[in-house]
This record gives structure tokens, C-alpha cells and sequence, in this order.
């Protein structure tokens, strides 16, 4: 690789010169320099200085089947041989998208049959919002188009990502966000729980927050409600038992669509599929990405319920929407290989009976009793750790974000990348993770909080 002709401060250099880093404050990065990665195998992660990191975020929440995979290199390698581009407007199709859809409707929840390709989470949310707000149309209710969906949630980086996303901070730099999206409160019990309310009442509670927006704003003009079943960047949040099912059963009784952005959660995260399986739910649409190709290649999953497909077939006539890269033969081409390694390695149910419980345990038995440590959680191979001052009254280390900042640094030099979100660490590692993994991956975690602990003491 020519790369390597370069030293590491000429890249730095190179990179500060020219690279605009998404979601990062320029002046910051480029007085503290870059880490450059350049390579990676199986669990880990290379600097330019060599530095070996076990990567506890599997790149961003992507790399399912880990790194180093020659079989998706050659299939990738194949498939540009034989056709690297065609699209599928105007009546064509290619091979690989087409064995891909039919893939992911046998794997998707039963009343789901049907695909819509693009080449991210954001841009399959914009689908999404646009396919439900035209289904509505098509059914004679075009003033039923009010988006619900959920403060902190991550729903993508593009305007409308961003408007149905709950993050203020992106709002506040929208210029205009897309109209009628409103945001409840999250299932998030650690920030939001009341002293003295269960868990199961909690779940329920949130739920409320849910149809309360739906009555206020009339049942005919509500469209959908929009969440991720475990919030990602939202800090893993896990709903209590009791929201999911109630979530659902106010939809149905409010005649109102359910779309799940299963962006992080699909593809075996959570031991199933999808986590729609883990939850029980029939959702309208699920969005996918990221561990679709474990990252190999940017492709994007739309997965349309019936209900809507039918109408958008029977009645539509033009979906005026639609990528140039929708059904990219390469990166579909690399999907159905990566589902296959899935399948074949048994990764899911891995992760269903092995490894999840196993990471859960790991964290509530070595980690949870930290005395940084306010509460650990886990669900398959997704995890949290809030970071406090203090365990009683869960008070926080100020400026808010600061103490996540100094266990993460710790975290990464003593090899293992974690990612700090507000004042929680969270993790969703390579779904290759085994016993050994996430034993190593909790000394070094252990070792970090030590060295935070240190540190923030001296505050
Ligand atoms: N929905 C969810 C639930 C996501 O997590 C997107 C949509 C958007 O996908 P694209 O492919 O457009 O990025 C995401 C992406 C983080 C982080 O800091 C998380 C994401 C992206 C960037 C950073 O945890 N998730």
C-alpha cells in the first residue's frame, strides 16, 4: 500500500490539511493529531504505531463477523469482475439484490417481505419516512403524517435522520428540521425511573409518553412511531420488559405504523435477527445498515412490512424516490456472503446462549461493584457502564461528559477501544467475541477505570 510510504506526522498533516471528520470539533482534533488505524484482524484493531486494540465497538457498531475476512474480499473481488455497477431503475434488476431481498424477507419477522435498498442507516430512514408518509397518502389520509419518536434517539446524520433523531444538539444546527416529528421521553430508567417505581411500571409509564402524543395530537394524524429497540448512541439503553409489547399494543389500537431503526441491533446483536424477534414485535418497517455487510461495504436495508408494500404495489403507482446506488450488486454481493458466515459460524446463537449472558455476568460481577461505576447493563452483545461520583445519589463528575472522556483515553491505551456517550461507556463488540474475549476485554476495562479513578480523584 502506498500508504506506507508516509510517516505518521506526514498522514496527521495530510489528514488536518484536507479531512473534514464527521461529527468532531476541528480545532480540538487537530491540536491533539489523529489516531491512525491501518490495519485489523479478527477482534483487533492496528495503529500506525503499531498498537494493538481489541475493538470493543466493532468499528462503529459494524464489523459483525470481525476483520480479515478473505471470503468478503473475494466475493466483493468477484462480483466487480463480473458486474461492478448496475442500478435497478428502469426495469432492470442484478442478481445480487435480488438474492439478497429474498435473504432478508426469510430472516425479517414473518409479515415482512420485502426490501428497499440504499447505502446507509440515514439515507434508509429517509425512505422510511418518506414510504410511510406516502402509504398514508395512498390510503386517503394525508394528514396522517405526524412522526412520534424519542429524546436522545439516533436515527441518522442527513436532515431527515436528523429531524427524526432526538439528539438537540443536531437539531439546533438544522436550520429547519422536517416538519411534524415530535420527540417523548426515552425508556431510560437510570436517568428517568421515580424513587419507588419498578421497572415493569416504569416500561409502562414510557409507553403512556407515547400514546399521550398520539391522543394530543388526534390518532388521524399520527403516522408512526419510530424507535430503536435498544437506544445505540443514545447510551444502550434498555427498555424494561413491559415497553416494547405496550408500545405495540397502543399502535395497533391507535391504527398507528411501527418503524424500528434496527441500524445496531439487526443481525444477530441482540441473539436473534433482529431485536423486533427478541421483543416479539411485527413492526411496518425496519431499518438496517451496518452489520448487513459488517461494514465491509456502505449498504442499507429497508424492510417493508406488507401492509405497506401492498399499497405501494397495488396503489402507488411512482415512488418518486430512490438511489443510484440502491441494490449495489458488489455490496449486496458481500451481504449474502457475510450472512452466510453468520449463519455458518452459528454467531447469533452464540450470542444468544454463550456470549451475552456471559458478557452481562461479566459486567455485573466484575465491573458493576467499580466504585466509578453506577450501573452496568447488557443485552446480547451490547453493553453500559454509567460512570458517577457517587454510587448512593448517582451524582455525576462535572462538566457533564468529562469523567467518560478520561475512562475512554484510559481505555484505548490500555488496548481496548470503548466509546464514551455522555457519562456512559458502552460497547457492542464483533459478534466473534468468545469467553476468552470479553475476559480480556474486561481486565482492561477494570485497569482503566483504576487509572480514571486516579485521575479523578485529583479533581
Ligand atoms: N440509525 C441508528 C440507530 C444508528 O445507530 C443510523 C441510523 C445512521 O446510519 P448511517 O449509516 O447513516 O451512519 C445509525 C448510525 C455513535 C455513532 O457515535 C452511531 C452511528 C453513527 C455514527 C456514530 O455511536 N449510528
Amino acid at each position: 500500500m502506498t500508504y506506507q510510504n508516509y510517516s505518521l506526522k506526514q498522514l496527521q498533516t495530510i489528514d488536518a490539511a484536507h479531512h473534514l471528520h464527521p461529527f468532531t470539533d476541528h480545532r480540538d482534533l487537530r491540536a491533539a493529531g489523529t489516531r491512525v488505524i491501518t490495519r485489523a484482524d479478527g477482534p483487533f484493531i492496528y495503529d500506525s504505531e503499531g498498537n494493538e486494540i481489541l475493538d470493543g465497538m466493532a468499528g462503529l457498531w459494524c464489523v459483525a463477523v470481525g476483520y480479515g475476512r478473505e471470503e468478503l474480499a473475494k466475493a466483493a473481488y468477484e462480483q466487480m469482475k463480473e458486474l461492478p455497477y448496475y442500478n435497478s431503475f428502469f426495469r432492470c434488476t442484478t442478481p445480487t439484490p435480488a438474492l439478497l431481498a429474498q435473504k432478508l424477507a426469510e430472516i425479517a419477522p414473518k409479515n415482512i417481505n420485502q426490501v428497499f435498498f440504499g447505502s446507509s442507516g440515514s439515507e434508509s430512514n429517509d425512505t422510511a419516512l418518506r414510504l410511510v408518509r406516502h402509504y398514508w397518502a395512498l390510503e386517503g389520509k394525508p394528514k396522517k403524517n405526524r412522526i412520534i419518536s424519542r429524546q436522545s434517539a439516533y436515527h441518522g446524520s442527513t436532515i431527515a435522520g436528523a429531524s427524526l433523531g432526538g439528539m438537540t444538539g443536531m437539531h439546533d444546527q438544522l436550520g429547519g428540521a422536517v416538519p411534524n416529528i415530535v420527540h417523548v421521553m426515552p425508556p431510560y430508567s437510570y436517568q428517568f425511573g421515580m424513587q419507588g417505581e419498578s421497572d415493569h411500571e416504569f416500561g409502562l409509564r414510557a409507553a403512556k409518553a407515547v400514546e399521550d402524543a398520539i391522543v394530543e395530537a388526534g390518532p388521524d394524524n399520527v403516522a408512526a412511531f419510530i424507535g430503536e429497540p435498544i437506544m445505540g448512541a443514545g447510551g444502550v439503553r434498555i427498555p424494561p420488559a413491559s415497553y416494547w409489547p405496550e408500545i405495540q399494543r397502543i399502535c395497533r389500537k391507535h391504527d398507528v405504523l411501527l418503524m424500528l431503526d434496527e441500524v445496531i441491533t439487526g443481525y444477530g446483536r441482540t441473539g436473534n435477527w433482529f431485536a423486533a424477534q427478541t421483543f416479539g414485535l411485527e413492526p411496518d418497517t425496519i431499518t438496517t445498515a451496518k452489520a448487513l455487510t459488517s461494514g465491509y461495504q456502505p449498504l442499507s436495508a429497508l424492510l417493508v412490512g406488507d401492509r405497506i408494500a401492498s399499497a405501494i404495489v397495488e396503489k402507488g403507482g411512482e415512488f418518486f424516490h430512490g438511489y443510484t446506488y440502491s441494490g449495489h450488486p458488489v455490496a449486496c454481493a458481500v451481504a449474502l456472503k457475510n450472512l452466510e458466515i453468520i449463519e455458518r459460524e452459528g454467531l447469533i446463537e452464540r450470542v444468544r446462549d454463550d456470549t451475552g449472558p456471559y458478557l452481562a455476568q461479566a459486567l455485573q460481577e466484575r465491573i458493576a461493584g467499580h466504585p466509578l461505576v453506577g450501573e452496568v447493563r447488557a443485552i446480547g452483545l451490547m453493553g453500559a457502564i454509567e460512570i458517577v461520583k457517587r454510587k448512593d445519589t448517582r451524582e455525576r463528575f462535572m462538566p457533564a461528559g468529562s469523567a467518560a472522556i478520561t475512562v475512554r483515553d484510559h481505555a484505548v491505551a490500555n488496548g481496548i477501544m470503548i466509546r464514551a456517550t455522555g457519562d456512559t461507556m458502552i460497547m457492542s463488540p464483533p459478534l466473534i467475541w468468545t469467553r476468552d474475549t470479553i475476559d480480556m476485554a474486561i481486565e482492561r476495562i477494570l485497569k482503566a477505570l483504576d487509572f480514571a479513578a486516579a485521575d479523578l480523584a485529583k479533581k
